[in-house]
């Protein structure tokens, strides 16, 4: 289906079809690219092909593996172009299973199934953004967007060495900090599909919620319900249960942990019996703010159970979850699709790790992957999701404090910080023990702070009496170099191997433990 410029230039078009062609009325100077998953790159770009992202393993847990290895400028859902005179055109899915690409002379929309719906718009950017989410408020429902949790989070700074003891040390030395929340993420389970305490945790996870909630705050819990890896029992005893493809393999989800990741067939009435107790057990033990992580598997190409389409079948999984959980817990999703969690979560994350440095150079430049831990990652890609915030709360990962253990200069430790604050969502990983008297009052009067926020351009905000500008963070790293993609494939491929995967991955724990050796001895 022709849609001529005309059509959308006086006023925007919600229209049903397959493919549309939406007619740009010039050449495009620029491109709007928005990732499938929170991890997954969305930013303003140029034209040229879109690098491939390596190592080729991490794909199927980084972006939309369906459209890997797709050279011209697209995205999921939604893209535009934007004009010499500085207009935008905007072409958005109001369906699931859709996907836009630059081509043709326009925006050419794709339904993976049949017809589509779709909005198109032209106009001002700020305009056309916003008056596709109120479509998508329409269509996928909202929820509250009043200030999340605050929360403190173990995962930048313990990383998966978290125990009993450094947690219940570290909860104490967290005093009288203004937190809603503090929430364990990775490393109690016994296994990724395993979730059960780990011997790291002798009293058992009902024991560590009433810790939290006796020092009056609710109890988080980081789990990732939708995968398993290939060493958990779950995977062993269940392999009926894992998304296969149409020849009969399991279907990749990815690499992590050293290991390799499936997904869970979560349209399978088994499955699902399993997902809803889990969330109950979950609450059980005394949770009320879940963190569901690598949520992606659910809505990976494969062949299901129920033969549905994968986004839609992944939102009737977020739907399950939501209702096991119950409609008082918090519920933030990570790793997410972010058009099919529209309206089932309280939260989404919508960019990549944050990490204690700016930039990895191997990854943005050698491997072209923005997908991967740094701030500066994580910056770029929230802020093109700022977009979505009258539809839900985004989460912009946690801000840092402390300059021990960290490599971000304090200009750009402010602006995670302020990053925080316009999304209003205020979180942290430092460690207290770690943080100097100065540095804990900062992080207080950061969890206080009501500013008032206004934003004055693509990337700059007034916060409060501040003029923050985003700008050093949102350009793409430079292209690699004939020599820099050479040195980029090599390591691709040995990134893509394994065994170096699970050498590097032993790297990383001893790191962990020493990191957290250090704090014990500074404490
Ligand atoms: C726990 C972490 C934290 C974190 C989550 C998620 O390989 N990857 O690209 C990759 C991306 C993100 C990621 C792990 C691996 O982190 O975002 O907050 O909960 O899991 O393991």
């Amino acid at each position: 289906m022709l849609i001529p410029f005309s059509e959308v230039e006086k006023r925007p078009l919600v229209f049903a079809a397959k493919a549309p062609l939406v007619k740009a009325p010039a050449p495009a100077v620029e491109y709007y690219r928005h990732g499938w998953q929170s991890w997954s790159l969305a930013a303003w770009t140029d034209l040229k092909p879109t690098p491939l992202q390596k190592p080729a393993i991490y794909r199927p847990l980084q972006i939309d593996p369906q459209y890997a290895r797709e050279r011209r400028p697209h995205g999921s859902w939604l893209g535009a172009a934007r004009f010499a005179d500085g207009n935008v055109l905007l072409l958005g899915a109001l369906t699931l299973e859709t996907h836009v690409f630059l081509a043709n002379g326009g925006l050419r929309g794709k339904s993976e199934t049949e017809k589509a719906d779709w909005f198109a718009a032209y106009g001002k950017e700020e305009e056309v953004f916003s008056m596709y989410a109120a479509q998508l408020a329409r269509r996928f429902g909202t929820v509250k967007t009043n200030p999340a949790p605050r929360v403190w989070c173990s995962w930048y700074s313990f990383y998966t060495a978290i125990d009993e003891d450094s947690l219940s040390q570290t909860f104490a030395a967290l005093g009288d900090l203004p937190f809603d929340v503090l929430q364990i993420d990775d490393g109690w389970q016994q296994d990724v599909g395993d979730w059960r305490a780990n011997e790291k945790f002798p009293s058992d996870m009902a024991a560590l919620a009433e810790k939290i909630k006796s020092t009056g705050r609710r109890a988080g819990l980081w789990l990732a319900p939708l995968i398993a890896t290939e060493s958990s029992a779950l995977f062993h005893e269940r392999p009926g249960w894992f998304l296969r493809d149409e020849r009969g393999y399991f279907v990749s989800a990815g690499f992590n942990w050293g290991q390799r990741l499936f997904a869970l067939d979560s349209s399978h009435p088994a499955v699902q019996d399993w997902l809803a107790a889990l969330m109950r057990q979950v609450r059980a033990w005394g949770f009320d703010y879940l963190k569901l992580d690598f949520l992606y598997a659910g809505a990976l190409p494969g062949k299901r159970y129920s033969e549905q389409p994968r986004e839609s079948a992944y939102r009737e999984t977020l739907a399950l979850l939501r209702k096991a959980m119950g409609a008082d817990a918090f519920f933030l999703t990570c790793g997410t699709p972010i058009l099919p969690a529209l309206g089932l979560c309280d939260a989404m994350r919508v960019g990549p790790d944050v990490a204690d440095v700016w930039e990895n150079r191997r990854d943005a430049v050698l491997l072209s992957n923005p997908c991967t831990p740094g701030t500066r990652n994580a910056i770029r890609t929230s802020l093109h999701r700022y977009w979505l915030r009258p539809l839900l709360r985004i989460d912009p990962d946690v801000a840092y404090f402390e300059s021990q253990e960290n490599s971000l200069t304090a200009e750009q430790k402010r602006l995670l910080q302020d990053l925080a604050l316009i999304f209003n969502f205020r979180a942290t990983s430092d460690a207290p023990q770690r943080l100097s008297q100065q540095e804990k009052e900062e992080l207080r009067a950061f969890l206080q702070a009501a500013p008032e926020i206004a934003q004055t351009g693509r990337y700059s905000f007034r916060v409060g009496e501040r003029a923050v500008d985003f700008s050093s963070a949102v350009q793409a790293p430079p292209p690699p170099s004939s020599w820099e993609r050479l040195q980029g494939a090599l390591l691709g491929w040995l990134g893509s191997q394994p065994l170096i995967l699970k050498i590097m991955k032993r790297m990383d724990d001893r790191a962990f433990a020493d990191r957290k050796a250090r704090l014990a001895r500074s404490a």
